[in-house]
């Protein structure tokens, strides 16, 4: 089964064993702000059912990360050619021994601490996740990034208190409540907009990324924990789960903003 390479160097046996990982619009990228194409009439996400939930949100060690699933109300309505419902959302996070960071897009070289992905399907057009997944307009991945702050972020308290309960690969839990709003900026206006891929096996060319620059910030101590609480599928700490950067090849990145 794949892996992160340790120290997550480049995951170029990928492609031998998942075609995909080798085309020409895989992610993630670097994205270097002076040759961004800033686009003034980019409509701006509208985002519909992402607050406060009760329920039963099933939070998965999967091996590769923690996954939480999310529900079939958390709709993007606008801003998108279609519309988008939610499946999962992730994170990909650096670790101790090598350099720290550990989000996957990068910007103008600077990789900050971790990374989350809320995972969408376009549901206008397609039945579900696991058909438009390998789509080229399957798929939308809102991405954010996130930075080491002074204080803790208590949006995240019950979701990083509960990883010691998924810390081995398969382990699973359910979070009674989940306010997905809260964990993400206030500012969702300042984004970039790219087409691009599945940044892990199979790596189909199938997602519309849109990379928030407003970064969120957890405390020192959270970051130490979702670096170090988690064991992959060969019980070593799972850190470090975050793929190189991609070449960007012909494919131009929008902005929303200048
Ligand atoms: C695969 O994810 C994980 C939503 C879904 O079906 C499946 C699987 O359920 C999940 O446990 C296993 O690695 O991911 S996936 O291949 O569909 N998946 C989608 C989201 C690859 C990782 C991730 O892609 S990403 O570009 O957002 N990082
Ligand atoms: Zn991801």
């Amino acid at each position: 089964h794949w892996t992160y390479t340790e120290g997550a160097l480049d995951q170029v046996h990928w492609a031998q064993e998942y075609e995909a990982c080798g085309g020409q619009k895989q992610s993630p990228i670097d994205i270097q702000r002076r040759n961004v194409r800033h686009n003034p009439h980019m409509p701006q996400l509208q985002l519909s059912g992402y607050g406060p939930q009760k329920g039963n949100f099933l939070m998965t060690n999967n091996g590769h990360s923690v996954q939480i699933h999310l529900t079939p109300s958390m709709v993007i309505t606008a801003g998108l050619p279609d519309e988008y419902t939610a499946v999962q959302m992730h994170l990909h996070w650096g670790g101790w021994d090598l350099e720290e960071s550990g989000a996957e897009h990068t910007i103008d070289g600077i990789r900050y601490m971790a990374e989350l992905h809320l995972v969408h399907y376009n549901s206008k057009k397609y039945k579900s996740f696991n058909e438009a997944r390998d789509k080229s307009d399957g798929l939308a991945v809102l991405a954010f990034i996130y930075e080491d702050g002074h204080f803790e972020n208590t949006y995240y308290s019950d979701f990083i208190n509960n990883l010691a309960k998924v810390k081995y690969t398969g382990q699973s839990m359910n979070l009674s409540s989940l306010n997905v709003r809260s964990m993400l900026p206030e500012n969702l206006s300042h984004f970039f907009r790219y087409q691009g891929s599945l940044t892990t096996p199979p790596c189909y060319e199938s997602v519309l990324w849109t990379v928030f620059d407003t970064p969120i910030t957890l405390s020192h101590n959270q970051i130490r924990k979702l670096e170090n609480t988690l064991m992959d599928m060969n019980n070593k700490t799972l850190r470090n789960d975050y793929r190189m950067a991609q070449p960007l090849n012909d494919r131009v990145v929008e902005s929303s903003f200048l």
